[in-house]
């Protein structure tokens, strides 16, 4: 490393049958960004997409699903054309019509609702389909030029960015690139790679061959899990408890590392003390697990300096997720592995990057009086909850871009129940007939990253990578930056960043931030801002005012309910625990080849996940008398989803797993796992808590 763009022109093949390969990053929401190369076999086809080795976090790996990324791109169900709306909302039924008349009656209608109710009855609306941030932030500026509802993005990141961000106080970490070489064991906590970001998964299992140990700490037996030398099934929302009780013995027995805490900690004495009441056996309580595996691990852990954490989203997704984060944080602190080369935590590079978002997002036209409403409410809010309102007027005209609400979202039965509501005009710019889509008045087609420009951050490693489009548009589909600009002329919505092209915003944002402009990066093959040993492992200081890690974590700067959390790292009581109504935990974990709801739609990734399966422990399956096979349904007072069995070892009897958004078509009950998972807010300020839900299952 840095990687040598120049390698890539060798491997350009010359003969005409012979697929070209062009530079890509992978545009989808998993943290690896992975730099790609792509088969092109002509102006408008791909052949395979590969992981390119330009990258050494990448290293040539890549998933599968984006390996047959052809399957996606030429789909035969990619939305061609601009559509309105004939039939009931939610029909289905369209006619085609121009890009003019589409763009002329979003325009129009969001001024008529504007005039009727004030801009606030506005609200775009979108999230990740592409990581690009041209394309996925510019509806901001949209939002902010015509003082539209503001945004409060929630449905990720909210809850363990908080935690991270409480104890270390900025989103950066330990390069993930020192494992395969100096770690002695790595713990993969509260995520499952070998689904999600299957780089992690290379660099982990690198440290193993080796010699090292590999820990995950998961509810069920994922296939990450089963690869690991340790899996410690807790309960879910009990990771806080397991964390306080390791550190309870690490301080016991002599594993704490009093030195280093003086000098990078903010309160080493009260955590000391503190813990002394968090017993192994108090954790065992809590967490499922028994006191002598907490100890086990603890030990483990204790006596590994160079110990490396890679914290992952999935343990944060609970009411409590964001202190089980931070508790999970302090473990490293009390140990003094972040001092050492392979050790320390990892959980997100994503602030590391300096680039100026003013053009993209409009930051210029800010008006903070205007009100933030959280994504993850968008049931609540669009079925008129008048305190996820904010007091505010009704929600009564959308655009939705780059996301799939009526899949996605929490509360489900809410967000279907508005979005078919007959004062909501609703836009939906999509690559697909998505659920969310299939409610729309407009719908607009879209390109896929093969199809524009555009540059990435990356969360998983330190690259920051400028894409250029591979393919032309497929018919009609435009990039979501022409439905911006196109609709900002419409509105008479000023700022310079509407007449500029995505290049012209790429080179200016970097220009501004002092990094190499779009070309220079592309050729390079992405910028590496990883920092150097002594401030990758916060040996100058961690990121808050004191320069100390905060045991004791710092809450109120992120507002909403922050006097209800503990201080010091505890177990937060206020999951939705399982009752004798509802005896189950559900968690609604990822599929290894959907993400998200995308690829839902690809025969590859529908063949591999089959059908939509619960699994179960083999004793509750004997409980409710059911085998293999079997239809339960699953449900609690939100909703309800018929599934199958799959009897499962390696998960505490009383949780279920179901992995993958799944389609509503292919649930008898017509609605996805998502009409199961609750809108509640986690604590401080927010995040969805997406496997924090208790359930009954029934036979039959
Ligand atoms: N194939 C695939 N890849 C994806 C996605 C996808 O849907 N499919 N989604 C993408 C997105 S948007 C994101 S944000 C990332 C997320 O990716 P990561 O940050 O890696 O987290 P996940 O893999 O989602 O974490 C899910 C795991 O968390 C576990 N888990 C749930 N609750 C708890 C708990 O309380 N404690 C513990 N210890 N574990 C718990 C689940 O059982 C599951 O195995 O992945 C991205 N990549
Ligand atoms: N049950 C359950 N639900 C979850 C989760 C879970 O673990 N369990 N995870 C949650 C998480 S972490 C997240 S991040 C959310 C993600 O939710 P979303 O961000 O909605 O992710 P996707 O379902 O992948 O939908 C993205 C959509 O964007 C479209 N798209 C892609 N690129 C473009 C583009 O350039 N332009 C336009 N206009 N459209 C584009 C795709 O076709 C796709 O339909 O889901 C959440 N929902
Ligand atoms: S692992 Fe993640 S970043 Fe890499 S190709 Fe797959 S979806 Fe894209
Ligand atoms: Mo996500």
């Amino acid at each position: 490393m840095p990687p040598d763009g120049s390698a890539l022109p060798s491997k350009i093949a010359s003969g005409a049958n012979k697929p070209t390969l062009v530079a890509s990053v992978c545009p989808h929401d998993c943290t690896s960004t992975c730099a790609l190369e792509v088969e092109r076999l002509d102006a408008n086809t791909i052949g395979r997409v590969h992981g390119s080795r330009r990258n050494d976090y990448t290293a040539g790996v890549i998933c599968e699903k984006v390996a047959r990324y052809a399957e996606r791109v030429h789909h035969p169900d990619r939305l061609s054309h601009p559509m309105k709306r004939t039939g009931p909302k939610g029909s289905g039924q369209f006619a085609r019509i121009s890009w003019d008349e589409a763009l002329d009656t979003v325009a129009e209608q969001f001024k008529l609702k504007a005039a009727q109710h004030g801009p606030e009855t506005v609200w775009p609306y979108y999230y990740a389909g592409t990581m690009g941030l041209v394309q996925r932030d510019g509806i901001n500026r949209l939002r902010h030029a015509m003082g539209y509802s503001r945004w409060y993005s929630t449905i990720c990141v909210t809850l363990s960015d908080n935690g991270w961000i409480a104890g270390v106080g900025y989103k950066r970490g330990v390069d993930m690139r020192e494992v395969d070489e100096h770690s002695d064991l790595v713990v993969i906590w509260g995520g499952n790679p070998v689904n999600t970001q299957i780089n992690v998964m290379h660099h982990a299992m690198a440290a193993r061959k080796r010699g090292a140990k590999l820990v995950v700490i998961d509810p069920y037996r994922t296939g990450t899990a089963e690869k690991a030398d340790l899996h410690l099934a807790v309960r879910p929302g009990t990771d806080g408890a397991l964390a306080v009780a390791m550190m309870h013995v690490l301080f016991k027995e002599g594993f704490a590392d009093r030195d280093y805490m003086r000098k990078y900690a903010d309160a080493p004495d009260e955590l000391e003390a503190h813990v002394a009441t968090r017993t192994p056996e108090w954790a065992a309580a809590i967490t499922g697990l028994s006191a002598e595996s907490i100890v086990d691990f603890a030990r483990m852990y204790g006596a590994t300096k160079k110990s490396f954490i890679r914290c992952h989203h999935g343990f944060s997704r609970s009411r409590n997720g964001a202190a089980n984060m931070h508790a999970v944080t302090c473990l490293p602190t009390v140990t003094g592995a972040w001092a050492q080369l392979g050790g320390g935590a990892l959980y997100g590079h994503s602030q590391m990057y300096p680039v100026d978002r003013t053009v993209i997002d409009g930051l210029d036209l800010v008006d903070r009086s205007i009100r933030e409403l959280d994504q993850s409410r968008l049931g609540p809010i669009l079925t008129g909850d008048p305190e996820a309102l904010q007091g505010g007027p009704p929600v009564t005209a959308m655009l939705i871009q780059n996301t799939n609400p009526a899949m996605v979202c929490p509360e489900l039965h809410l967000v279907h129940k508005g979005l078919a509501r007959e004062d909501l005009f609703l836009c939906v710019h999509e690559q697909f007939m998505t659920e969310t889509a299939a409610f729309a008045d407009i719908v607009l087609p879209a390109t896929t990253f093969l199809e524009h420009d555009d540059f990435y951050t990356a969360s998983g490693h330190t690259f920051f990578q400028v894409a250029k489009k591979v393919i032309e548009p497929y018919a009609e589909a435009r990039e979501n930056h022409d439905v911006i600009c196109g609709l900002a002329k419409r509105l008479g919505a000023k700022h310079r960043g509407f007449d500029m092209t995505p290049w012209q915003i790429m080179d200016d944002a970097l220009r501004r931030a002092g990094m190499w402009d779009a070309e220079t990066n592309f050729r390079q093959g992405g910028q590496d801002f990883a920092k150097p040993f002594e401030t990758a492992h916060f040996l100058d200081g961690f990121e808050t005012a004191d320069r100390k890690f905060h045991f004791k974590a710092d809450w109120k700067r992120f507002g909403g309910r922050w006097q209800e959390m503990p201080t010091l790292p505890d177990h937060m009581d206020v999951i939705d625990k399982a009752t004798p109504e509802k005896p189950f935990r559900l968690v609604a974990a990822p599929a290894r080849t959907f993400l998200n709801s995308t690829f839902s739609e690809t025969p590859g990734s529908l063949k591999r996940e089959r059908r939509p399966t619960i699994m179960m422990h083999p004793d509750d399956c004997a409980a409710l008398g059911v085998e293999e096979g079997d239809r339960v349904r699953l449900g609690n007072e939100r909703g309800e989803v018929v599934v199958h069995v799959l009897p499962r070892q390696g998960q505490q009897p009383g949780v279920v797993v179901v992995e993958g958004i799944w389609p509503r078509k292919y649930f008898e009950t017509g609605v996805g796992i998502n009409a199961l998972t609750s809108a509640d807010p986690g604590w401080p300020n927010g995040g969805a808590v997406f496997h924090d839900t208790a359930v009954w299952v029934k036979a039959g």
